[in-house]
């Protein structure tokens, strides 16, 4: 006969899940002192709780969900700021989250403590289109991204207008002008800077402007991948159940398209080291990045986050500022007044930027429709925002590694504190005589080490463009029946497009 031993073999797994659970608590235990500790040596005090469902924090979810069908997901969200404040914790299925739209801890989210945060929860959506570039990446690889990137958009190369003026009338071409014919000028503007942006990045223009839709290859496919981003940012942990046979299809449809144009950097960058005396074109982003660098993976990468990152952006301001232009028909007028002076010549670049009224339209157009209204960072250590904390939101507030920080730029440039009580309101006018001088508190461009590096060449593109259209139009009238409603994707953009009327000076 056997003898058992004492401890019968059926409790041990009884036992070591005791220990386990052991374990775990009190790791769980020593990670709240610490966090208190830390709390408590800065000063922090907890900011208002804003979901009474602790756990997954549907409660805050479901009617942001709701808004999405009825178009005003941003209304919602800033909805929650009037009833919470300017700063409030809420949980996102899981995970700890911090939303704020206080201009303070912006800055020391985005420049003083931008050490302490990163993006790394981007990469796994972005990378099957953009690869690792400067927009999905952080640490060396950002910064070796930033340093390949940044110089080439300094003045000179910025200013060159002819490049733009080259498409104008490709653009023109498009628009009737008879007073009743409607277009949708949203849709030509998307079409006008795909072209510019791959002239530019490319040195060749794909030409949508001259194509009807059915032909075009690349702008579709690039357009239904960055949906199909916007998707899964929307999905977030739930993506991995969305596989997207048509979105694996366009981003190989991209990637090799812009393939062919890194072989022929690469090749022009050679031969240009072996003949130095041939003289340089006129300048191509591509070519720039491939005399820097020989590794072309990095270069195709660098160029896909390039495109999406100016691209769309530039159109939907655009969109968003000619939406409100045809439905004030005085800014219009006033706009073109200030264009007058230029007697229909074409701007040069410092005429350009000395329109001083063409720069209000643009600042409050990115004011009430920021075209990148939603973002977001996430804690890579133990760390602290300045506002925000106690009853009166003016304590610190404790930042767990982990926690995301969600910014709403849309619903900070409507606080009426900062903006005064008109601030929904679509009136250039605030911008004249320098009478607004905000920092933090606007940023249409973000700020800090990751601001966006092509401000100067958006607001010479949409500038341009703006001033060609007033000199070639005298009346532009909206045939929107309704106010300006969202579209929310990756870029903020009009729903029902920008449609018109325009005719001739
Ligand atoms: C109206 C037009 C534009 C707006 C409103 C805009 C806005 C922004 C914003 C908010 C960011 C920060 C994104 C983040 O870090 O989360 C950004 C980054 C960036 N933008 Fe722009 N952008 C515009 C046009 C452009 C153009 C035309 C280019 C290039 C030709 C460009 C290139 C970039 C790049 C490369 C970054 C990434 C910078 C980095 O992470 O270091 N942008 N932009
Ligand atoms: C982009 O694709 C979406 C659907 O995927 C479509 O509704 C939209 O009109 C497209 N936009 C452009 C500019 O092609
Ligand atoms: C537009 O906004 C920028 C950024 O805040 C500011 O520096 C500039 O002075 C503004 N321009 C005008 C004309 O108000
Ligand atoms: C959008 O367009 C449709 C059809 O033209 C129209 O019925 C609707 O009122 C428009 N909505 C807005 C907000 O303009
Ligand atoms: C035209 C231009 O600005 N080109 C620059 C791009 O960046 C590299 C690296 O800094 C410079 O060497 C080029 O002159």
């Amino acid at each position: 006969m056997q003898v058992y031993p004492s401890l019968p073999l059926a409790q041990v797994p009884v036992l070591a899940s005791i220990l386990v659970t052991l374990i775990f608590v009190s790791i769980r235990i020593r990670r709240y002192l610490i966090h208190r500790e830390f709390a408590r040596r800065h000063g922090c005090q907890p900011a208002v709780r804003a979901n009474k469902d602790p756990f997954l924090g549907l409660d805050q979810l479901l009617p942001v969900i709701r808004a999405v069908g009825q178009h005003k997901v941003l209304k919602t969200l800033q909805e929650v700021y009037h009833r919470y404040g300017n700063t409030y914790t809420s949980k996102r299925i899981l995970h700890p989250g911090i939303f704020t739209i206080e201009p303070e801890n912006l800055k020391t989210m985005l420049s003083v403590n931008f050490k302490d945060y990163g993006l790394g929860h981007r990469i796994q959506h972005y990378e099957s289109l953009l690869g690792r570039g400067i927009f999905d990446t952080d640490g060396d690889h950002w910064a070796m991204s930033r340093a390949l990137i940044r110089p080439n958009f300094t003045r000179d190369q910025v200013a060159d207008l002819t490049s733009f003026e080259n498409l104008i009338s490709d653009l023109f071409a498009l628009i009737p002008r008879d007073g009743k014919t409607v277009v949708d000028l949203q849709d030509l503007f998307f079409r006008y800077t795909m072209d510019s942006a791959t002239e530019f990045l490319f040195g060749q223009s794909v030409g949508s402007l001259r194509m009807a839709q059915s032909e075009l290859g690349f702008a579709p496919a690039f357009n239904y991948s960055l949906e199909a981003i916007w998707m899964n940012l929307l999905l977030g942990p739930f993506s991995i159940f969305n596989r997207d046979r048509k979105a694996e299809e366009c981003n190989r449809i991209c990637r090799e398209f812009a393939e062919q144009f890194v072989e022929d950097a690469v090749y022009a960058a050679q031969s240009e080291k072996k003949h130095p005396e041939t003289k340089r074109k006129s300048y191509i982003f591509s070519h720039e990045l491939a005399r820097q660098t020989s590794d072309k993976r990095r270069i195709l990468d660098e160029l896909l986050n390039v495109l999406m990152a100016g691209r769309d952006t530039t159109a939907s301001l655009l969109s968003n500022m000619f939406f409100m232009l045809a439905k004030y028909p005085a800014t219009w007028d006033k706009l073109r007044r200030e264009v007058a002076s230029l007697e229909g010549r074409l701007p040069t670049y410092e005429e350009l930027r000395n329109l001083k009224y063409l720069r209000c339209c643009m600042n409050e157009s990115l004011r009430l429709h920021p075209v990148v209204p939603l973002n977001e960072r996430l804690a890579m250590k133990d760390t602290v925002l300045p506002l925000g904390g106690g009853k009166d939101g003016l304590s610190p507030v404790f930042v767990a590694k982990g926690t995301q920080v969600s910014y709403n730029v849309y619903a900070m440039h409507r606080r009426t504190d900062l903006y005064g009580l008109d601030a929904a309101e679509f009136r250039p006018e605030r911008w004249e005589d320098g009478h607004l001088k905000p920092r933090w508190e606007y940023l249409p461009f973000n700020g800090g080490p990751r601001i966006c590096i092509g401000q100067q060449y958006a607001l010479t593109e949409a500038g341009y463009v703006t001033v060609r259209m007033a000199q070639k139009f005298r009346t532009l009238e909206s045939r929107d029946p309704g106010p300006w409603e969202e579209a929310l994707k990756m870029t903020l953009s009009s729903r029902n497009g920008t449609k018109v009327c325009l005719t001739p000076a």
